[in-house]
């Protein structure tokens, strides 16, 4: 059977964003850490990262979709942190953030990786952003990475 499957290895010439919501920030700086130790490890230069600074989660998918429609960038790493309990606007907020990272992914053809921790508590967040359980950030990127790959061995 062919395979088809994207490796893991940072192609230049696509250019990345990484969006990151301020809110939480002290979960959301560590998941920029990981997104960007991801890239760096996999190949890819620091400095050809861009960093878009939203003010939460649900903005991400604005920032996304006016990022994509300049064509100027290739994939997006959307990451931010909605924890429960901060907020009534918990499920509002997760699944307008989370519906729209998809909806904007598919309407321009490009990933746009879902960096997005919902948890229950602060310290699930912290597990997820750096410490026992991995950094959702990193995972992100990997997954830019790999998708943006993928798409070229599809198209090839
Ligand atoms: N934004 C987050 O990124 N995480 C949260 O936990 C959160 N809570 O709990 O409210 C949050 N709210 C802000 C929201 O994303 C918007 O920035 C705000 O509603 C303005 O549009």
């Amino acid at each position: 059977m062919k395979t088809i499957e994207g490796n893991l290895q940072v192609q230049p010439e696509k250019k990345v964003a990484i969006i990151a919501a301020r809110f939480n920030h002290l979960i959301t700086d560590r998941l920029v850490e990981g997104a960007q130790d991801a890239y760096v490890r996999n190949g890819g230069d620091a400095d050809a990262l861009e960093l878009v600074l939203v003010p939460g989660a649900f903005e991400l998918p604005m920032a996304a979709e006016r990022l994509l429609s300049t064509g100027r960038y290739d994939a997006v790493c959307a990451l931010g942190a909605v924890i429960r309990g901060a907020t009534p606007h918990f499920d509002y907020v997760s699944a307008e953030a989370t519906k729209g990272i998809a909806t904007v992914s598919l309407k321009y053809g490009k990933p746009v990786a879902f960096g997005l921790l919902t948890t229950d508590t602060i310290e699930q967040a912290i597990e997820r952003a750096g410490t026992k359980a991995g950094n959702k950030g990193f995972e992100a990127m990997m997954t830019v990475i790999e998708m943006l790959n993928l798409y070229r061995e599809i198209e090839a």
